[in-house]
């Protein structure tokens, strides 16, 4: 989906003479996505191809390919794999039927969902403990949102944005909960805290944000560039809810124009009418080559002044999933039926 208004003069904004590129920091890759790509190439590298990855690993189609050619077979049900194979878990995070599904056709799992998606599915089993009924502001179909819910599915509700809020039911008020998929629109999300707060005063917030640093740092500086520019290029791919909402934050913070492109082969000239000042950004699963790529394309076309406007530092850093640090521990034998996760 190419989101985009159509164009508008912006009366307060004063045109650069000079064509020019402001290019956010922090965009692309987070913590949890480098660490589940860099997961599926150490388990090729360990026990060799096929491994096969449930669901894509991240939501993005030119790291997917490229993990493809290397090896790696996506499937979208646990069936699907061989019995006895290698499986890495996408980053979005499963349901813990996943687990058993797995433990029963005697997979080898190496679970990749980011630690930040695993601290909601934590909060879930807690507050599901308790007895809270949850309710999980997140878009219906999203497979973490699937992960999520499966954790207690008699507990969680689905809220789907504002509208939702105003028909979900809770057992009772004084004990109710509101957690949230990871890579939610932050004014969205609060907007529907809101819807709910005033259905149930007593609602109690997660402990801390649910929505990541990295979602929220990159809408931050979307937002920022949205400010002077009249076009605003967000690279990822359609399915990247966390890309998606990128889009929209920019078309929210004045950008007369946004687009969602997976690479600059997708970038219409026409798009350039008019424009002095481009935003480029990507989504926390798209890879830094293909901003090169958009950059390249850009200053083909005259944008070659390039300004770095930075809102945030980031330095989160994840290990490998824990059996592969087990099993990095002890090579040098790769054996993978010795080994296995
Ligand atoms: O933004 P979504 O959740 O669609 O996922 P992505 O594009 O694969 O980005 C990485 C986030 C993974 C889990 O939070
Ligand atoms: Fe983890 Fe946030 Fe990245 Fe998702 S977007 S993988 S929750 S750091």
């Amino acid at each position: 989906m190419t989101t985009a208004t159509p164009p508008q003069a912006h009366p307060a904004r004063p045109a650069p003479a000079a064509k020019r590129v402001l290019l956010a920091s922090p965009r692309g890759w987070c913590a949890g996505v480098d660490r589940a790509v860099a997961a599926v190439e150490k388990a090729l590298e360990l026990y060799g191809a096929p491994v096969y990855v449930r669901h894509e690993i991240v939501h993005n189609k030119y790291v997917v390919q490229t993990l493809e050619r290397k090896g790696a077979i996506f499937v979208e049900q646990t069936e699907e794999v061989p019995e006895g194979s290698i499986v890495v878990l996408s980053a979005h995070g499963v349901a813990p039927t996943v687990h058993a599904e797995a433990a029963e056709r005697k997979l080898a799992t190496i679970d990749a969902t980011c630690p930040l998606v695993t601290k909601v599915h934590k909060e879930a089993i807690r507050y599901a403990n308790q007895d809270y009924d949850i309710l999980l502001i997140g878009h219906e179909g999203h497979e973490e949102v699937i992960g999520t819910c499966g954790e207690a599915p008699d507990r969680i509700t689905l809220v789907d944005g504002p509208v939702d809020a105003a028909n979900v039911e809770v057992r009772d008020e004084s004990k109710v909960v509101w957690l949230s998929q990871t890579t939610l629109s932050v004014d969205e999300t609060m907007e529907t805290v809101d819807a709910l707060k005033t259905r149930f005063p007593n609602l109690l917030s997660p402990p801390s944000d649910d929505i990541c640093y990295a979602t929220q740092n990159r809408q931050i500086a979307v937002k920022k560039l949205a400010e002077d520019a009249q076009l605003v290029i967000v690279v990822g791919s359609r399915n990247s809810s966390n890309s998606q909402r990128m889009v929209e934050a920019a078309l929210g913070a004045g950008a007369d124009t946004a687009y969602l492109v997976d690479c600059a082969d997708e970038i219409d000239e026409a798009w350039l009418q008019d424009v002095t000042t481009v935003g480029l950004t990507s989504g926390a699963s798209a890879p830094e080559v293909l901003v090169d790529g958009v950059l390249e394309w850009l200053v083909k076309r005259g944008y070659s002044d390039v300004e770095t406007v930075k809102t945030a530092d980031e330095s989160v850093t994840f290990s490998l999933p824990k059996e592969l640090r087990r099993n990095l521990r002890t090579q040098p034998g790769n054996d993978p039926t010795a080994g296995q996760p």
